[in-house]
C-alpha cells in the first residue's frame, strides 16, 4: 500500500496577480524556497518529495499520520505568506493513491480544518514503497555532439515517453534534474521496466540504467533505488557486463 500527500498552494492563481506583472522572479524564488522547506520537513520524517510542475508537491508519505501532517503544516504556515492544502490518499498503486488524495480534496473530506488537511490516512503497518531511479548511460558522450539546449530537448522527450509508459502501469514518473528520473512504482511498472529500456534503445538510441529500491518508506526506497543504480555503474566500470536493471530491498 502506498500513501501520497499532495501539497498545493492555496488560491495561488489569484494571489500571483496581487504581485503585479513584475512577478515572475518573485514566484520562482517562492517556489524554490517552498520546495526546499517541504523537502527538509518531509525527508526528516523519512518521506520523499517530488516536484509537480513547480507549484505542487507530491510526497510519498508512508508512515506519516495526521498529526505529523499537522506539524508540518504549522511549520509551513509560520515560514510563508502563502498557505498550502495537504490532501492525503492511499491505494494499491501510486496512481490510485494520487486519485484518492485528489478526491479527498474535491469532495471536501476534512481531516483537520484549521490546517487544511484533507483525505484519509493509511493506518495499517504493511507499508511498502517501490522506487525506480532511471538515468541515461553516458550522457557525457552526448555532450560532445549536442549543445546544452539540444540535450534538454532529448531529455524532455524521454520524460514524456517515460511518464506515458508508466502511467499506463499506474505508476508516477518525476524528473529529478540532469538525466535522472524517479518512478514511484508498483509491481507492474517494475516488471515492465526492461521492456521500456529496450524500446528506448531501439527507437531513440538512448541507453538507460534502472536501479530499483523497495522499503517501508519513501526515503528508504529512493536510497536503495539510487544504491542499485550506483551498483550498475560499479559493475560497468569494473569492466564486467552490466545489468540494465538492479534491485535492492530492505
Ligand atoms: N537528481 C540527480 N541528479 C544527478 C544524480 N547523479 C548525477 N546527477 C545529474 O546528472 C547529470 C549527469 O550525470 P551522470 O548521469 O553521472 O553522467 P553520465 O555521463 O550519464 O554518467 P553515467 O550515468 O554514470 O553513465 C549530472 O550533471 C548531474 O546534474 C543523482 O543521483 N540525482
Ligand atoms: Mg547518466
Amino acid at each position: 500500500m502506498i500513501q501520497l500527500s499532495i501539497l498545493k498552494i492555496t488560491q495561488y492563481g489569484p494571489w500571483t496577480l496581487t504581485l503585479g506583472s513584475d512577478r515572475e522572479h518573485e514566484l520562482q524564488m517562492l517556489q524554490a524556497s517552498l520546495y526546499k522547506e517541504i523537502h527538509k520537513l518531509f525527508s526528516e520524517k523519512n518521506c520523499m518529495v517530488f516536484l509537480n510542475r513547480a507549484d505542487e508537491f507530491f510526497v510519498v508519505s508512508n508512515g506519516l499520520n495526521l498529526d505529523d501532517h499537522i506539524q508540518i503544516q504549522k511549520s509551513l504556515e509560520k515560514s510563508f505568506d502563502v498557505g498550502l492544502t495537504a490532501s492525503i490518499g492511499y491505494g494499491d498503486s501510486p496512481f490510485e493513491a494520487n486519485l484518492k488524495a485528489h478526491e479527498g480534496k474535491q469532495n471536501n473530506v476534512i481531516l483537520d480544518k484549521e490546517h487544511d488537511v484533507f483525505g484519509s490516512v493509511y493506518s495499517e503497518s504493511d507499508s511498502q514503497v517501490s522506487m525506480m531511479h532511471l538515468d541515461v548511460d553516458d550522457l557525457a558522450s552526448t555532450r560532445k555532439t549536442n549543445s546544452p539546449y539540444e540535450i534538454s530537448a532529448i531529455i524532455f522527450e524521454l520524460y514524456s515517453k517515460m511518464s506515458k509508459f508508466f502511467l499506463e502501469k499506474k505508476s508516477l514518473t518525476f524528473f529529478m534534474g540532469g538525466d535522472n528520473f524517479m518512478v514511484v512504482a508498483n509491481e507492474d511498472a517494475k516488471k515492465s521496466v526492461q521492456d521500456f529500456i529496450i524500446m528506448i534503445k531501439d527507437n531513440d538510441k538512448i541507453t538507460l540504467n534502472c536501479g530499483i529500491g523497495n522499503a517501508s518508506n519513501g526515503r528508504g526506497a529512493a536510497k536503495l533505488a539510487t544504491k542499485s543504480l550506483d551498483t550498475i555503474r560499479q559493475i560497468r566500470d569494473s569492466g564486467k557486463e552490466k545489468p540494465e536493471v538492479y534491485e535492492l530491498s530492505c
